[in-house]
């Protein structure tokens, strides 16, 4: 199909939209949210992706037993993607108590499509120097018929603990190259499946630096593959 090739998909599941995101207390308001990173589905080309070599990034996430190579070698190989963010980081909050979150929500809502009714489960593993540190275990809402296809929602996931005081202690660095030196460690690794037969639809490797701030937040999008 037409959008294969320049997007994070394939036949039977595609990346619709993916937000991680803070708000202040109480508000739900879009125009209050900051976004951290965003994909959405207007596609910044319709161009082949290019190809990384997924033997470059085995490294930075777990090596065995369910990591990186193991997934890769299970395949199917075109399910695996990666995702380059330029994260923007300045954002405006209230004044914090130390150690709290002003109340402010941290939050990550992606979506996603395809022609299969199915049970959508996504893990994300959360990773500091290629050592899982977090993982997160979901599945989306029953999906919806839309337009002749299912459409998966996981809206508003709470980030948990250990990113939500990541990036406040990132945003603390004084300047950008300081915060990009702490981001070469930091990863994380989504494995979408279907639940009831575990079969792998997609998998997204993240890999991140910040936003030079009147930027806003940037990304690019890679296939991964091994010759
Ligand atoms: C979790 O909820 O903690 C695990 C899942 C996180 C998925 C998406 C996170 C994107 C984070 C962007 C933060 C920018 C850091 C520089």
């Amino acid at each position: 199909t037409s959008w294969q090739g320049s997007h994070i998909g394939t036949e039977t599941l595609r990346l619709v939209e993916f937000t991680a995101f803070v708000e202040p207390q109480g508000e739900q308001d879009p125009q209050q949210q900051h976004r951290f990173v965003h994909i959405d589905s207007a596609p910044a080309t319709d161009s082949p992706l290019e190809m990384v070599d997924v033997r470059q990034i085995y490294d930075k996430f777990p090596e065995r037993g369910g990591g990186l190579r193991d997934l890769y070698d299970q395949g199917p190989p075109h399910a695996f993607f990666l995702v380059k963010f330029w994260a923007d980081l300045s954002f405006p909050l209230p004044e914090e108590e130390p150690g709290g979150t002003g109340g402010a929500f941290y939050g990550v809502s992606s979506r996603y499509e395809g022609p299969r009714a199915l049970t959508l489960s996504c893990t994300s593993k959360v990773c500091s120097f290629g050592k899982q540190v977090v993982e997160k275990l979901e599945t989306a809402e029953p999906p919806h018929w839309e337009d002749g296809r299912f459409v998966f929602c996981l809206p508003r996931s709470p980030l948990c603990e250990y990113l939500v005081n990541f990036i406040r202690k990132l945003r603390t660095l004084p300047e950008k190259p300081m915060m990009d030196s702490v981001l070469e460690n930091f990863t994380i690794l989504q494995v979408l499946r279907d639940q009831e037969t575990q079969e792998l639809l997609l998998c997204v490797a993240f890999v991140f630096e910040v936003s030079a701030s009147e930027r806003g937040a940037q990304h690019h999008i890679y296939r991964l593959g091994r010759d």
